[in-house]
Formats: structure tokens, sequence, C-alpha cells
């Protein structure tokens, strides 16, 4: 038996799907206003997973202009049939349904092959006859939420069969994320109800037909922590099943982490969450830990691990392409983006973060104690410009620090937009013949106060210099103006001016 830390994939890793090849398994992630889009990782244990690549990496197949945040592309399902991995999803902020497919998992994919669908977490099942079944979330006839099933020609993406709605669910609110899986003569239909809150859990029903009638486990949810008051780790769901070469079966699910401030928030998005499930003799599943996901969790993993990677994430430029961890908002501009050389170059326009394509590149934040330093150089700072690094949760939540240029003068300022306010909250004078600086934002607890705060330094001489504090509720899902599934990214941005990075640490502070 091994023992792992949940989440698997940390930071903002939401509404996980997996599949199996051989010994190798994959999962990708829904990815919203963010470009590029479906994020695929890879593992061979279960436990340590690798960033490989992304499904869309074209704007053809991901037009995000106007896009709102947290709209975008929702749930992905990825299966592999036939020697081709299939990864359907939808863009809910232009053209609905779709699916691509690869050969490779790390790309490239296909343009998208669209469906003529409504509704939102497609998924695919490929059945012993090589009839390939939709289903995901879909209305009746009188507007009520359900989960539709159909038969698919992938190849065309046209609709073979009538839509039937397959369940309402076992009561929950939003019947959402279905999967179907075959096992002993009966089709299992998994679903995820009760929202993406507190309130989340997992629910399975069988049926000796694909079209149903379908009959609910006698003991859903077979997995939620909403009876878990004191659990860290909340919001468990929107799972998906995997049977290992030793025929042990595992689960994959978002959940949160509470802040460590103990308040029912969270910056770091919906992560990824591993437990194992048994099959009892009466043919249903069974989730460990009585269906809770626990931080520390043990279970025959397909491949023993004796310790689980924790990377922190460093880059000094040197390669002419960004590492695939780097991430942009929506549709970046390539041409405002130089790397290699030893530095990140970014030509930035008069766009700002809370604009539709601000020069901004970012990587997650991954721990709740964890900062970001980069050092930041920019010459031509004389007009109302800027530039340095941004705790960005989204256009319409974010905080930085930056050199500003204004007036002839050159400043260290720190500014927050929280819903729609924003202002410039602290400024210091900079000597005139400065020109590079190295900032550095820091999530971390005050050990006196017990808040948890996003700090902003400066590095003056040989220290550290505390330039302003904000709270880091201002960057939680649960602070958003609108319902929204993100987390919180550190990026580096540059408005109105060309600037140089160089040694950007992304470092998780241990206590
Ligand atoms: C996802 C759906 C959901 O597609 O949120 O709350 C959507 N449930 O399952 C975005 O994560």
């Amino acid at each position: 038996m091994s023992v792992w830390e949940n989440p698997i994939i940390r930071g903002y890793h939401p509404d996980p799907s997996i599949c199996r090849v051989g010994e190798d398994y994959y999962l990708v992630h829904s990815s919203f206003e963010f470009f590029p889009g479906v994020p695929i990782y890879h593992s061979k244990n279960l436990v340590d997973w690798e960033l490989i690549g992304h499904c869309l990496t074209r704007k053809g197949q991901l037009p995000l202009t106007g896009c709102r945040p947290s709209a975008g592309i929702y749930a992905p399902t990825i299966r592999y049939h036939d020697g081709l991995f299939y990864v359907i999803t939808t863009n809910v902020s232009g053209g609905g349904n779709f699916l691509v497919t690869a050969s490779d998992p790390a790309g490239e994919w296909s343009d998208p092959v669209w469906i003529d669908q409504e509704g939102i977490d497609p998924s695919l099942f490929f059945d012993d006859d090589q009839k390939v079944y939709y289903c995901g979330t879909g209305e009746d006839a009188n507007g009520k939420q359900g989960i539709v099933g159909f038969e698919l020609d992938v190849k065309t993406g046209r609709i073979l069969s009538k839509k039937k709605i397959l369940t309402y669910g076992s009561g929950g609110r939003f019947p959402e994320g279905p999967h179907l899986y075959k096992l002993n003569g009966y089709y299992y239909l998994m679903l995820a109800e009760g929202g993406t809150e507190y309130g989340h859990m997992e629910t399975i029903l069988r049926s000796r037909s694909v079209w149903g009638p379908y009959e609910s486990c006698p003991h859903n949810p077979i997995l939620s922590n909403r009876d878990e008051m004191y659990n860290n780790i909340q919001c468990t769901g929107h799972a998906d099943l995997c049977e290992d070469p030793q025929g042990n079966w595992w689960m994959v699910c978002l959940a949160v982490r509470k802040l460590p401030s103990g308040q029912m928030l969270h910056n770091l998005g919906r992560e990824t969450c591993l437990t194992s499930v048994i099959w009892d003799d009466a043919g249903w599943p069974h989730a460990a830990m009585n269906g809770t996901i626990q931080p520390k969790m043990e279970g025959p993993l397909p491949v023993a691990v004796s310790f689980q990677q924790t990377a922190d994430f460093c880059d000094s430029f040197t390669q002419t392409t960004l590492h695939p961890e780097w991430t942009f908002v929506r549709n970046p501009v390539f041409s405002r983006y130089e790397t290699g050389s030893g530095a990140l170059v970014l030509h930035g326009n008069c766009a700002d973060l809370s604009d539709d394509t601000p020069t901004f590149v970012g990587v997650r934040q991954t721990e709740f104690v964890q900062s970001a330093t980069v050092t930041v150089s920019a010459c031509d700072l004389l007009r109302a410009s800027k530039a340095g690094l941004s705790a960005f949760y989204s256009a319409e939540n974010h905080y930085d620090c930056y050199l500003l240029g204004e007036n002839g003068h050159r400043y260290v300022a720190v500014s927050r937009r929280v819903m729609d306010n924003e202002s410039v909250t602290a400024k210091i004078l900079l000597p005139d013949d400065l020109f590079s600086v190295i900032l550095r934002i820091a999530a971390r607890m005050d050990a006196k106060s017990g808040a948890y705060d996003y700090w902003f330094e400066v590095k003056l001489g040989d220290r550290f210099v505390a330039v302003d504090r904000a709270t880091a509720a201002g960057l939680c899902t649960e602070g958003t103006k609108t319902m929204t599934f993100t987390g919180v990214f550190y990026g580096v941005f540059a408005v109105s001016c060309d600037a140089s990075f160089t040694d950007f640490r992304l470092e998780t502070e241990r206590s």
C-alpha cells in the first residue's frame, strides 16, 4: 500500500477527467478564459503528474475574445479508443460542445468537431459494439435539467439517435459531470449533483441498457465531504473513474482546500484529488474512507510511491519557447512576448490587467503559503506605464505590485482590483537611476493575528521591504462578483512599456 497527499494536482485544476492507456494515465481539466486551453497531464503512478501540453493551442480551436471571467472552456472528458485520444468539452463563450482528437496526447490536437447539443459537461462512451454514446447536461421538454444521452458519430459530430433524458439524478440540484462505464453487463452512469460548492456530491446509477431505466445506488452519494465540517478539504465531486492494470479502481475528483485561517473561502481554485474505489458483491462501488476525501490517503497504487513530488517552479527564460505552465488570459498577441537568452521581454501596449487582452502571463499558485519573486527592468517608464507582478484571479479580481512611471519619476506601486473597485494603495519613490528591482508577492499567514494576506515587497539593498498587504479574501472564489470557477495565478505583466523579466521563482514558504 502507498500513501499520498491530496490534492494530487495542486492549485486551480478543476473538473478532472482521466483515462488509462497501458500503464500510462492521462488527465485533463477545464480552463475557462485562459489560454492555451484544457491542460493535459501524464502519470505512471496516479500521484505524480507532469504537464505535457494542452489540447487547445490555436485560436481556431479556442476563440476567447470578449470571454467573461470563468466563461470559456467548461468541463472536459478524455477517452482513448482504437489508437486515438478524444477530448470533448464546451466553449460556453462560443460554439458550445465540441471534440478534438490526437494520436499523441502531447499534441497537436485536431480542429474542433462541433456537436449540435446544448448544455455542458459532455462525455463519451465507446461501447463493445463500436457504437459511441454522448452524455452531458440537457433539459427535457419542460426545461427540467437532467442528463441527456444519444448515439454520436465522433468523426463528423452527427447525432445518430433520438436524444433521451437518462436521469434527473438522485434529487440533488444541478445534475452534471456525467460519465458512462460498462461492467459485468451493466451500464453505470456516474454524475455530480448539488452544485460545485459545499453541497457537492457524486452519485451513480446502473442499467442493463444504455437507454435505462437506471436504478440508483443504494448508498448514494458515493462521494461527498458535505458532512465533513472540520475537514479542510471540501466541495468534492465532479469525478471520473479508472481501472488500473491490476484491476484496482480509482477515482479522481475536484475539491477545494479551506484557507489556512479556517475560513470557508478558497483562493487556489478547485484542485484535483484521488481516492480508491472497490466494487461490492452486489456490483456497487464504494469510495474509500466512507466516500470522503482526506488530506492523506492510502491505497494499492499501480506503482509504489516513496515520496510525492512537490515541485516549486522557477524559470530563467533560457528557452526560446515558454514552459507549458505559463498561461495567458484569453487569446494572446504572441508578438508581445519574447523569451530566450535569459529574459522574458514583454512589449506592453495600453491594455491593462482588467482589459480583454492584457500583456500578462502567469503560473498557477499551488500552495497557500507561497511567493512569486522576479527581477523586472523597465527603462522607458516615464509615461503612465507599469511592469511587474500580479496575483491574478481574474480581470475583476487581482492584486498587483509593479514599477510605475509617472510624471518623470519611478515608483514601486501596489494596486488592488476587487470586483468594481480598483485603487493604488501604496507607492514608494525610487531613485531616478534605478531601472531594475526585485519584486515579491507572498501569500502568508500572520503568526500573531492569524490573518492570511498577500504581501507586496521590493528588495532594496540586501533585504525585502514591505510596500503593502491585502487580505486573501479579495482573491477568493467566494469574493468574486459572479459565479466563478478559477484560482489565483502569479504572473508578470507590462502596460505601455517594454519590460524585461529575469529569474522568476515560485517558492513555497515552509514555516
Ligand atoms: C462544470 C460543471 C460545474 O462544467 O461547473 O458546478 C462547471 N459545476 O460541472 C465549471 O467548472
